[in-house]
């Protein structure tokens, strides 16, 4: 059966890491467990550029402008979306995913999600490099796979 499967090989590849400024804590720890794992599978520090965005609200668009440029392999979304601080988190987190989701479809570029969305700040440090792994690094590892698979399933 012929089979496909992204290689976790970063190297020659290009990455955007759009980065929310809410909750820059948490975040700060999200892009260095994404730059940690791009960097040790293979990507070269020139090729990564970060962009920072106000919340996770705009990253939607901050995304669809770098996949639109076609400068990048794949675009990594780092943020965090934490319920106990305001009744808008449903809006917040429901439009980052939906937003991000459609902006991978319409690009053909991959944009991995990694927006914590949380009931509170505990779960979002275990998630950022404390019990829960780190998210960030998660995401990293979903880009450097899919952006491998894209290009092997680019077609003849
Ligand atoms: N943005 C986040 O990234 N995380 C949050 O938890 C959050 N909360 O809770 O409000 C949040 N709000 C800001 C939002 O993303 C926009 O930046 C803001 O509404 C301006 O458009």
């Amino acid at each position: 059966m012929e089979t496909f499967e992204g290689k976790l090989v970063a190297s020659g590849r290009k990455f955007a890491l759009v980065a929310s400024r809410f909750n820059s804590l948490i975040t700060k720890q999200l892009i260095s467990g994404a730059q940690d794992c791009l960097l040790r599978h293979g990507a070269s520090a020139d090729d990564l550029t970060l962009v920072w965005v106000p919340g996770s609200f705009e990253m939607p668009l901050v995304a669809a402008k770098c996949a639109e440029s076609k400068k990048y392999d794949a675009v990594i979304c780092l943020g965090a979306v934490i319920r106990g601080e305001t009744p808008h988190f449903e809006y917040v987190a429901a439009e980052a995913a939906k937003g991000l989701a459609q902006t991978m479809l319409k690009t053909g570029v991959p944009v991995a999600f990694g927006v914590l969305t949380t009931d509170n700040v505990e779960q979002a440090i275990d998630r950022a490099g404390m019990k829960s792994g780190n998210k960030g690094a998660d995401a990293a590892m979903a880009a450097i796979e899919m952006a491998d698979l894209m290009g092997r399933l680019g077609g003849k």
